[in-house]
């Protein structure tokens, strides 16, 4: 870097440093009032407690399983599915259901028995027995275990649950970590992971180890050699988790309400999103590349911009506008002076299919010349201090007051301020700030813990509606898109959220510094969010805070055509970053993944399909569907990419070749089509240009290009494969198409079959065959001789296809 760039770098994070401290003395004056305000009105828990719930006094059978009363608790089982239960432990507030999408679950048959233990409630595939003191223990129909529950206590208010952890076992999820995927070791293979279940503003940076995050969910997914399972604790309440020799759930308030299914991984996300929602299928668009940064202040600057990714020939679905498009940084605010014509340049934007996506916090200016503050004050909708006044504290815009989310009525009224920004052509919004997060000089970054909260009408405070807070505000946000735009599909990107947060929004993990540890991190978060029911996320490319080198942002934008979100962001005070501005041969290399994630997109569009069928995360843990090695369980430097592609991203700088393992099965390389067996730890090639990828034997992989569609076929070691695509007009809710086609191995060859469902015409004028691993000798389609030169066999439609060749791996 020349010394002009370094110098006026150096300003510019100067001059930014200037601008927060700007914000210092209401920050003092907040973190004051805020521990005032709790050390007035945060009274010490009521109740006392008790280290367990006694004797079994009574059993008797309910509805759905059967329900028990000890002497100083009662507890209630009931089965949702065969291989899914709700427990609920009594005393404590139930909660309101904002994680909770499914109600109606239908019958089960299940059986209740008395046995030597305590009783047992037990259906086709899973079996709890519930001891005498309540200690509750999970097996199989097996007869396997799965889990063991020590008897709960009450704490106070909230309630402590701990269950026995095998020494094998892993665990993973919790929402959002800066901690490694199996959040049981995060240093040294040691067992003592802690966190905290409190959306956290990491505040302009944070690094691996950094707990709390911005999305906290109370669910992890425990895998051992007895199999697997996952619990989630409908209870929104701060609470720490530690996972040790035991997995300890201590919440400050509320009731013991969790659920347990059991299964492999796949089955216990399906149930997970079954009863708290799965994602929508999102735009098309979306899934492309997006650009922001933390600086367009104009109209020209966006412009140019988008003009830059013409004139490099970079792809470019979406760009997004930071707060500094704002007046007075205001929610739902652009500014008409500095964006004169927003009308017509979102259509400019739009023409070369860039969408405009635009910032939004929740904090509202407290003044008198907002009409939104007037407007929600009149609705008498923002959070206020138990002493009556509205709780305030400072952000962008200077002190603000927080609309409360928790009731219908304020959710409705943001619902109707996201319309005029619609109509001038805005695509989607991304939810900034919102864990809330209010500017402090010490102590907890959000609303006092008193502040009080509608909670639909039941009432409570901040240490229960905290966590929920980002979620409301997506799902108001959703239903807005849906009313005021409803021929298209929401986009919303919100930081903050929590279970659930998968029906409305896709997030991205936040002001990650700019690091190689940071990149390797995001691994690990982005999958963990995906264990957690989220499947949409990504990080800020390159980082958020400072500037990556070429190479790391190289590797950076090679690990992140991958992912879902696939979005370039940086901050303020760092070096406006875009992938030409490494020049090259960055910029041609970028060019090369960039373009090849649009090429893969019938294959990032039918897993985002699965995901709304199923639930089931398109990044996936590279043990998703062999979860019985344990050599996988621990692989957080790599991930599964739907079933067929395995990415493994370079992490470290100057690294020209890396240890990949692979899970058990053939592996091509996507790159030259080599051959490699599974179960084994390999390394792997990684110049500049590349980053291993993998391909499965056993995958169809649809790859689009214009109007030709190649099915690239990896043919299964032994039998048969199965794949689908999904195609639609990309956005709305009309017709929709899904192609699967069948590919079986045989010794001759292979046999392909092509099944088509649903109305919408198929995207594609032509098909085209590229088999793998086998020299091809004759191709016929529908009985038909086919010509085929090299490998790649060219079709119109067909129902079914035979390859006749000589495999070049036997089985
Ligand atoms: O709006 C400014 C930033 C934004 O660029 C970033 O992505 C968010 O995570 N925002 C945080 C607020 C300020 C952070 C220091």
């Amino acid at each position: 870097m020349n010394l002009f760039k370094q110098i006026s770098l150096k300003l510019k994070y100067f001059l930014g440093s200037l601008f927060y401290l700007g914000y210092a003395p209401q920050a003092f004056l907040y973190s004051r009032k805020r521990d005032c305000i709790e050390r007035q009105f945060l009274t010490p828990p009521a109740g006392e407690g008790f280290d367990s719930p006694g004797k079994l006094l009574q059993a008797e059978p309910a509805v759905r399983g059967a329900h028990f009363y000890f002497e100083r608790a009662e507890l209630e089982v009931s089965f949702l599915a065969p291989d899914f239960v709700r427990v609920d432990w009594f005393p404590g507030i139930p909660p309101v259901p904002y994680g909770i999408c499914r109600h109606d679950w239908p019958e089960v048959e299940k059986a209740l028995e008395k046995t030597d233990e305590g009783w047992s409630v037990s259906s086709e595939s899973l079996k709890v027995t519930v001891g005498v003191d309540g200690s509750l223990k999970w097996s199989d129909s097996a007869g396997v275990t799965l889990r063991e529950e020590l008897p709960p206590r009450r704490k106070n208010e909230g309630w402590v649950h701990q269950a026995r952890l095998r020494k094998e076992e892993s665990l993973y999820g919790l929402g959002e970590r800066a901690a490694p995927l199996d959040l049981r070791r995060p240093k040294d293979g040691r067992l003592e992971g802690k966190y905290r279940m409190w959306n956290f503003d990491a505040a302009g940076k944070y690094g691996p180890g950094s707990d709390p995050m911005y999305i906290c969910i109370p669910v992890y997914l425990g895998l051992h050699e007895g199999g697997s399972y996952l619990v989630f604790y409908e209870n929104s309440f701060e609470a720490y988790f530690t996972f040790g020799e035991m997995a300890t759930a201590d919440f400050q308030g509320g009731g013991l309400r969790y659920y347990f299914a059991a299964g492999e991984p796949a089955q216990l996300l399906e149930r997970y999103t079954e009863l708290t929602g799965r994602p929508p299928l999102p735009p098309r668009w979306a899934l492309g590349y997006h650009q922001s940064h933390w600086g367009y202040r104009t109209e020209q600057a966006v412009r140019e911009e988008a003009q830059g990714f013409q004139s490099h020939n970079l792809p470019l679905s979406a760009i997004h506008l930071d707060i500094d498009c704002q007046v007075g940084f205001r929610a739902f605010t652009i500014d008409p002076d500095r964006f004169p014509n927003l009308g017509s340049f979102t259509q400019e934007l739009l023409a070369q299919g860039v969408r405009f996506i635009a910032i939004l916090n929740p904090g509202i200016k407290y003044s008198r010349q907002s009409n939104l503050f007037l407007e929600g004050q009149v609705l008498g909708g923002f959070c206020r201090l138990p002493n009556g006044e509205l709780a305030t504290g400072p952000v962008w815009p200077g002190w603000c007051v927080f609309p409360d989310f928790t009731n219908p009525a304020v959710r409705k009224w943001w619902s109707r301020q996201y319309q005029y920004l619609l109509d001038v052509g805005v695509a989607g919004f991304w939810h900034d700030m919102n864990e809330p997060a209010a500017f402090i000089l010490w102590g907890d970054r959000s609303l006092p813990k008193v502040t009080q909260h509608y909670m639909e009408g039941r009432g409570g405070d901040h240490r229960e509606a905290h966590n929920v807070y980002g979620l409301l505000q997506a799902q108001a946000a959703y239903e807005s898109l849906r009313n005021y735009r409803s021929h298209e599909r929401p986009f919303i990107v919100s930081r903050a959220g929590w279970a659930g947060l998968q029906r409305y929004a896709w997030t991205w993990t936040g002001d990650i510094e700019c690091t190689w540890a940071a990149l390797r991190q995001t691994v690990a978060t982005v999958v963990g969010l995906g264990l957690s029911g989220i499947p949409y996320s990504g990080p800020d490319i390159g980082g958020f805070q400072g500037n990556p080198e070429a190479e790391l942002y190289l590797r950076w934008c090679q690990m992140s055509s991958f992912l879902t979100f696939c979005r370039t962001h940086s901050s303020n005070n760092a070096e406006h970053r875009t992938p030409w501005t490494y020049g090259e041969p960055y910029l041609s290399l970028i060019r090369e993944f960039l373009q090849l994630r649009y090429r893969l997109m019938p294959y990032f569009y039918t897993l985002a399909w699965e995901a709304s069928q199923k639930g089931y995360p398109p990044v996936r843990p590279v043990f998703w569907r062999d979860s019985g090695d344990g050599a996988l369980w621990g692989v957080d430097d790599a991930f599964l990419l739907g079933d067929a592609l395995l990415v493994c991203p370079v992490l470290e700088p100057g690294a020209r070749s890396r240890k990949v393992t692979l899970p058990k099965g053939r592996w091509y390389s996507f790159w030259d089509g080599s051959v490699m067996e599974g179960s084994q730890q390999v390394e792997l090639e990684a110049p500049l240009e590349r980053i291993p990828l993998l391909v499965r034997a056993g995958s169809i992989l649809p790859v689009g290009e214009g109007e030709l569609l190649t099915l690239h076929l990896y043919p299964p070691v032994a039998g048969t494969c199965e794949a689908s695509v999904c195609s639609d007009a990309g956005d709305g809710y009309g017709e929709s198409r899904l192609d699967q086609f069948l590919l079986a191995r045989s010794e001759k060859g292979l046999e392909l079959s092509w099944n088509q469902e649903g109305n919408y015409p198929f995207p594609y004028k032509s098909v085209r065959l590229h088999p793998h691993g086998i020299v091809v000798q004759q191709v016929c389609a529908d009985g038909t001789e086919v010509v085929c030169q090299g490998q790649p066999v060219e079709c119109e439609r067909f129902q079914h296809v035979r390859i006749s060749g000589e495999f070049k791996n036997r089985c």
